[in-house]
């Protein structure tokens, strides 16, 4: 064998997703099994199966082992301070409301200290795809309790376990106003995949929730295994339920798992409903806000 020929023996395929990375970044900071890569490899096929002009995507995170997403993506991002994703996400779809605006980031990020900008760019239906990593605690940090830890479930911070209620996050963001509303696991990709694909061509605020294992810190502290087991686990105890009510969606520790599309309507946006309000407010005297 010459060595030319060797050379093209050994050659590995690449991998789509490839394009929708960074590829200069890596390695990546995230930890064996840890489920956050699946989900990125998810949004870069949803991208690439919605069509759209990446051109005129941005994604938005705030800190956090997830809130890395945004640096590794080749698109426009913004990896903002902590818990902040929405309003910068907020204020990027004002200026430019050409743009497809994504949020990724954590549970932790946007249902703590960024909970009052998810109720609020819910219930004003701004124009934006959230997509939100539940590993039900505080990665990044060592694996304090957050507001999505099961009852039961310990953390860092609840060393004798979690007696807090946690959020039902389909409920919350519907109730607050959403539009489009999915649960989905790491296990579950190509389910995801096209959840975060149709959030993607929704207009005003989707929400996509994929639950994913922390192998490092949510499952070993809970001796649940490694990251496999964790999908094991959603394989087994996963029930596809498409537009279950909301309501019935809260997660108990290790317990059933409901997934599926929720939510899936139509309501005029934050820039829909003002434009229409000052048109009919001041007739002819208004031009409508444009950007
Ligand atoms: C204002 C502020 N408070 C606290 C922190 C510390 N901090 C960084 S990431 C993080 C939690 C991240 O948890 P989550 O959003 O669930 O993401 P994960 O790491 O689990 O993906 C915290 C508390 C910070 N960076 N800034
Ligand atoms: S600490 Fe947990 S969430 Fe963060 S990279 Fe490691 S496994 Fe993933």
């Amino acid at each position: 064998m010459t060595e030319e020929t060797m050379d093209t023996d050994i050659s590995v395929p690449t991998n789509t997703v490839e394009d929708f990375l960074r590829m200069e970044r890596m390695p990546h900071i995230w930890c064996p099994g840890c489920g956050i890569g699946t989900t990125v490899n998810c949004f870069a096929h949803a991208l690439e199966a919605s069509g759209l002009d990446l051109k005129k995507v941005a994604v938005v995170s705030g800190i956090g082992c997830t809130g890395r997403v945004s640096g590794y993506m080749k698109l426009d991002s913004f990896h903002t301070t902590h818990g902040r994703a929405i309003p910068f996400a907020t204020g990027l779809k004002l200026a430019n409301p050409e743009l497809k605006v994504v949020v990724y980031s954590g549970d932790g990020d946007l249902t703590a200290i960024g909970g009052n900008h998810f109720i609020h760019a819910a219930r004003r239906n701004v124009d934006m795809t959230v997509i939100l990593l539940n590993n039900f605690i505080y990665g990044m940090t060592g694996g304090q309790v957050a507001p999505t830890t099961p009852i039961g479930a310990t953390a860092s911070t609840t060393p004798y376990g979690n007696f807090e209620e946690p959020f039902n996050l389909p409920y919350l963001a519907e109730s607050c106003g959403a539009v489009y509303v999915a649960r989905w696991t790491a296990f579950h990709v190509r389910h995801a995949t096209k959840s975060i694909k149709e959030a993607l061509l929704k207009k005003g605020f989707s929400f996509v929730e994929i639950m994913a294992p922390c192998p490092t810190l949510y499952s070993r502290r809970n001796r649940l295994g490694d990251g496999l087991d964790q999908m094991k686990f959603y394989r087994d105890n996963s029930e596809i339920l498409n537009g279950a009510d909301t309501k019935t969606l809260g997660l108990t520790f290790q317990g059933k798992i409901t997934v599926g599309k929720f939510v899936d309507k139509d309501k005029p946006t934050y820039l829909e409903a003002m434009n229409a309000f000052y048109a009919q407010k001041f007739g002819d005297k208004f031009s409508p806000y444009k950007g």
